[in-house]
């Protein structure tokens, strides 16, 4: 069987991690040899980067263009350390987040010019896209209210105004629309199990070879 690169995309607290689990006991279940990562940091450098990226940083913010190369600095060598060579070897990989995050909140939340996050995605992954994304749309209050709840501390993104969050959700709608065959929508305000039944559902119908 090939390897599968399926990404899990959406606003804070929609339910990656948590679907990304659940998919991977049911794909282990299947007999299918899974490897679960993410990003920033899927590597042993890209959590020196994630740490930089998520951090608040009081004195000294971030610029957003260095905001912009750090995720693709983190991409790269997460491209070529882990999902290239795990691709190669027939894994499914369960990815959470990848080139539609940059595009979602560089692009269409900070506003940073697409085209050139485009290029930068194209050079980061050196054409590599996911074999499916799952985008888990869920109302963006709804999603912070979930981290909240959580009692987690809000990091320096989740900060951000609603109004950024909001963009954010915009751009992933825009996607999906713009790459209805690589982008799946799938409905995240209902409960977790329901939710995992409807990926379930998605990954059979678009990975034929799934036994
Ligand atoms: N970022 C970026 O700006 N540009 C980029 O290129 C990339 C990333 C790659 C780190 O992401 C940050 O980096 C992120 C975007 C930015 N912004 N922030 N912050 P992250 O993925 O590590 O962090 P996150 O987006 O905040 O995700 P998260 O905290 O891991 O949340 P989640 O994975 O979507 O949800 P969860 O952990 O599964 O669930 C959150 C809570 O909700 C938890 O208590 C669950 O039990 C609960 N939950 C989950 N599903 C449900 C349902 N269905 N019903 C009720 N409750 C639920």
């Amino acid at each position: 069987m090939d390897g599968k690169l399926i990404v899990f995309e959406g606003v804070e607290g929609c339910g990656k991690t948590s679907q990304i689990q659940l998919c991977r006991e049911w794909l282990q279940s299947l007999g299918i040899s899974v490897i679960v990562t993410r990003e920033p940091g899927g590597t042993e450098l890209g959590l020196h980067l994630r740490r930089l990226l998520l951090e608040k940083a009081e004195k000294q913010p971030i610029a957003e263009l260095t905001e912009l190369l750090l995720y693709a600095a983190d991409r790269a060598q997460h491209v070529e350390q882990e999902l290239k060579p795990n691709l190669a070897a027939g894994k499914y990989i369960l990815c959470d987040r990848y080139t539609d995050s940059t595009t979602a909140y560089q692009g269409y939340g900070r506003g940073l010019n697409i085209s050139l996050i485009n290029q930068l995605n194209y050079i980061a992954t050196s054409g590599l896209e996911s074999d499916l994304t799952i985008w888990l749309d869920v109302d963006v209050e709804v999603g912070l209210a979930r981290k909240q709840g959580n009692g987690d501390s809000l990091d320096r993104i989740e900060q951000e105004a609603i109004a950024f969050h909001k963009k954010v959700q915009q751009g992933y709608a825009e996607l999906a629309a713009t790459h209805p065959a690589r982008i799946i929508r799938v409905d995240g305000n209902s409960s977790k199990e329901a939710v995992q039944q409807v990926i379930q559902k998605v990954l059979r119908l678009h990975l034929q070879e799934l036994p």
